[in-house]
């Protein structure tokens, strides 16, 4: 079966004044499709076409640099519109929360070390906060669409939130600004999903 665009779960305006809705449009209908079209055209006829993106992600240094590309895009794309919606922020509550300070040095440490991550990420990449492997909360970077899923990655977990940092990602608005689009992230995450994907990472 092909892979598809997911339905996007708000308005391209939703999240202004923080992500525009140009940018969302472009981004959303133009580069994640071109990454699920590039995908599905990489594994047309191979066991692949099968499979889960998570399994495709997990064994990626067994593809073509097509599929690893492609289908970290699809995979990232995916994931970041679900941590985002209108009318979002604050902060985690619950076990996240009590996770975040017990592991990470608190809430203030914590978004200072992601935003470091996002900002100082060269190039094109993805800014993450996973579970890794011993069931603790992590933050780290990968480049281009590569994720932490990827057996080929430096940065290994179960990604439960992620900041796309390619600049087709906030130029139109932001131009060469990205920590303004970083710190402008915080005003859009979507608690509750990232709370459930760190529940069933564990
Ligand atoms: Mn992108």
């Amino acid at each position: 079966m092909a892979f598809e665009l997911p339905k996007l779960p708000y308005e391209y305006s939703s999240l202004e004044p923080h992500i525009d809705a140009r940018t969302m449009e472009i981004h959303y209908t133009k580069h994640h499709q071109a990454y699920v079209t590039n995908l599905n055209n990489a594994l047309a006829g191979t066991d692949g076409e099968k499979l889960s993106i998570e399994e495709i992600c997990k064994n990626i240094s067994k593809y073509p640099v097509a599929v690893r590309n492609n289908g970290g895009g699809h995979f990232n794309h995916s994931l970041f519109w679900s941590i985002m919606g209108p009318n979002k922020g604050g902060q985690p509550s619950g076990a996240l929360m009590e996770a975040i300070n017990s592991q990470l040095g608190g809430w203030e440490k914590f978004k200072e070390d992601f935003n470091k991550a996002a900002t100082t990420r060269f190039g094109s990449g993805w800014a993450w906060l996973c579970v890794d492997a011993n069931k603790k909360l992590c933050v780290c970077s990968s480049p281009n669409q590569d994720n932490p899923l990827m057996d080929v990655s430096d940065c290994k977990g179960t990604p439960i939130l992620g900041l796309d940092v390619w600049e087709h990602a906030y130029y139109l608005h932001y131009q060469n600004r990205r920590p303004d689009y970083c710190a402008a992230f915080w005003n859009v995450v979507n608690w509750d999903e990232v709370s459930k994907r760190f529940e069933q990472a564990l």
